[in-house]
């Protein structure tokens, strides 16, 4: 199956869950569930529960036993969009191809929105009865995940950093959740250790891919296409691969990326495909 219908697939999973889960969310002030949706159905890739679901379809072949820990993800995976697009961190005016969170409702709401959103995620979690997962999505939103790679990212402006130190930020920052999507999917579908070490590793090095190519497409992406401002890094004088190596060496690394990608999942064989179509793709997209 190609990549985006893969993607689809998966995204229709998530959608629907996720109203679910929203519209039964009582007690919530009109304002604050209006804010939360705005963002939350703004239509991103849903690549992060894709991961999820994937994972446990090609552990048990049943994509829905992930679903809990999907869209918890995502909620995440939202709420640090809202507040990194605040104006104390890349105060960006675009987002998913509509006006950011703050820019409609100001930035107090955008703030509560974002909260409301991580802690829904692990109450949503904790549906899932699965005390090993809700710890390890913690530690990957958490201080030495993508918390903490943001607060490294934000005193790292206007330096000049080494690739180790870059290596080291984006695992964090944008790794550790890619990575436990993966990790989380398997493990609520009861993967054995070699399976769930490669679905590990085969996330961490999409992981890297979707970074570098995240960068690229911050220089020569379009904006519209992208559906977020472009030419912010530069602006925000921020490390980058492309700032450090160049485009070229930058897609050279990105493609050595989804071929390490690709051979982690060889021992999975042929269940894996989905996966292994979204590892190519995760380099050619434009957005
Ligand atoms: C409040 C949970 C929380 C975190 C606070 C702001 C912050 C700490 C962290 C920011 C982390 C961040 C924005 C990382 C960038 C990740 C990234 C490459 C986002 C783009 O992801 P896509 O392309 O977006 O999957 P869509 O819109 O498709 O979901």
């Amino acid at each position: 199956m190609p990549a985006h219908a893969f993607l689809d697939r998966m995204a229709v999973k998530t959608n629907a869950a996720l109203h679910r889960y929203v519209d039964t969310w009582e007690g919530a002030p009109h304002v604050l569930d209006e804010a939360i949706r705005y963002s939350l159905f703004a239509g991103g890739k849903r690549l992060r529960p894709a991961l999820a679901l994937g994972a446990a379809e090609i552990v048990s072949g049943d994509a829905d036993i992930a679903l809990p820990a999907a869209c918890a993800i995502e909620m995440i995976h939202t709420s640090s969009l809202i507040h990194d697009d605040l104006p104390a961190m890349d105060n960006d005016e675009l987002r998913r191809g509509k006006p950011t969170l703050h820019k409609v409702c100001g930035e107090a709401l955008a703030i509560l929105a974002g909260d409301a959103l991580l802690t829904m995620a692990f109450d949503v979690l904790a549906t899932a009865g699965h005390p090993r997962v809700i710890r390890e999505v913690a530690q990957a939103a958490g201080v030495a995940g993508m918390m903490g790679g943001q607060a490294i990212d934000i005193k790292s402006e206007g330096k000049r950093i080494t690739l180790d130190e870059l290596r080291r930020i984006h695992a964090c920052k944008t790794g550790a959740l890619i990575r436990v999507s993966a990790r989380s999917g398997a493990l609520l579908a009861g993967a054995d250790a070699p399976t769930l070490d490669a679905l590990t590793a085969y996330a961490g090095y999409i992981g890297l891919a979707f970074q570098i190519t995240d960068d690229i497409l911050n220089v020569v992406g379009d904006a519209q296409a992208m559906g977020k401002s472009v030419g912010s890094d530069a602006a925000n004088e921020k490390s980058t691969y492309p700032a450090l190596l160049g485009l070229e060496r930058s897609r050279a690394l990105a493609a050595e990326a989804v071929d390490a990608a690709l051979m982690v999942l060889d021992p999975l064989g042929p269940k894996a495909d989905d996966f292994r179509a979204l590892a190519r793709f995760i380099v050619e997209r434009e957005h």
